[in-house]
């Protein structure tokens, strides 16, 4: 009982900050992301009743720490009577710096397990468990722009626009490669308890989702990249009103920034992102992304420069 699946990180353009559930983790707002196409998790799981416990490995290497999550999704996806798992995972990026490796982690991981099952479930079903073990692996079982919303007592996924239909790319600048000092599910959790803009933050998101809704139907960059900068901003704003403040960003980010908004001053099409961690990620028309690419390499600071197109949702690769 064995399946492989893939998946690709997502970077949010609205972003998901903040739970309404903690116990079946969803989300406090919706969001939406775009799904890369070049930075790739592949997951293999292996069900076997020889084992006598849950066995994985990351990048090549024994990985106790993120057992009991990796342990609790494979449930939600087998049943709490499964037969323990080998779980082989790697990643071509840097994980645990806010580039999202949970989120291609733990789609590849429900997609491998659901198919080395042989349970066939659809597309909706699996990114509903996903994103029971991290919100935004939800995002990742669909390619493209994808809007996550909250539908009922669960979350609904519509894929907004095809990759092929808008293909905008990514530039990443890496900032700082090691691990990231507070997780994102323990900074939502502080967040909301401690930060005096927590209360807004959820009640402008949607209007926040209507407008990129809209620059996503029209093509139109000038608004997306308004509203998703805000959207960031508005986050980090949250983060650091938070006590303790939550601070992400590091000399570096700042000074990408302020690289993003030179380029914007000379024309190019190109806006940034952060999310939980010090990268700064431009997202840009494909005609400015060499010229976006040498800048953000030029930054002070900058370590390592990725560049992604969009991509398409988890898939499988093989199954035995
Ligand atoms: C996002 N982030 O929308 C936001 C923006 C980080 C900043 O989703 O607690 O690892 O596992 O559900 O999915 C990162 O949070 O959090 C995240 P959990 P997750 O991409």
């Amino acid at each position: 009982m064995r399946a492989t699946a893939k998946a690709q990180p997502n970077i949010a353009l609205i972003k998901y900050w903040g739970k309404r559930d903690t116990p079946r983790n969803l989300p406090a707002v919706g969001s939406v992301s775009i799904t890369l196409a070049d930075l790739t998790t592949t997951t293999c799981v292996d069900f076997d009743d020889a084992l006598r416990g849950d066995v994985l490995s990351v990048n090549g290497v024994d990985n106790v720490e993120m057992m009991p999550r990796v342990a609790r999704c494979l449930d939600t996806v087998a049943g709490n009577e499964r037969a323990y798992a080998r779980i082989r995972s790697d990643s071509n990026f840097p994980i645990a710096a806010g580039l999202a490796s949970s989120a291609s982690a733990f789609a590849a991981l429900v997609v491998a397990a659901d198919a080395a099952l042989g349970h066939n479930h659809d597309t909706l079903y699996l990114a509903q468990l996903a994103g029971r073990a991290s919100g935004s692996a939800a995002r990742s079982l669909y390619g493209g722009y994808v809007e996550l919303s909250n539908a009922g007592d669960d979350v609904a996924l519509t894929q907004l626009c095809r990759p092929e239909d808008w293909p905008l790319r990514v530039v990443v600048a890496i900032t700082a490669s090691g691990p990231k000092a507070v997780g994102s599910t323990e900074a939502m959790e502080i967040s909301l308890k401690t930060s005096p803009f927590f209360g807004r933050w959820v009640e402008q998101q949607d209007a926040d989702l209507a407008d990129v809704r809209a620059a996503v139907a029209n093509k139109d960059f000038a608004q997306l990249a308004s509203i998703a900068e805000h959207n960031c901003l508005k986050m980090h704003s949250v983060m650091w009103g938070s006590r303790p403040p939550m601070v992400y960003w590091n000399s570096a980010t700042l000074a990408c920034m302020q690289t993003i908004r030179d380029l914007q001053s000379r024309g190019l099409a190109v806006f940034f992102t952060i999310d939980a961690g010090p990268q700064l990620k431009a997202v840009c028309e494909p005609d400015h992304e060499a010229e976006v690419r040498a800048a953000l390499s030029a930054t002070p600071g900058v370590e390592e420069i990725l560049c992604s197109g969009l991509g398409h949702g988890a898939t499988q690769l093989d199954h035995d």
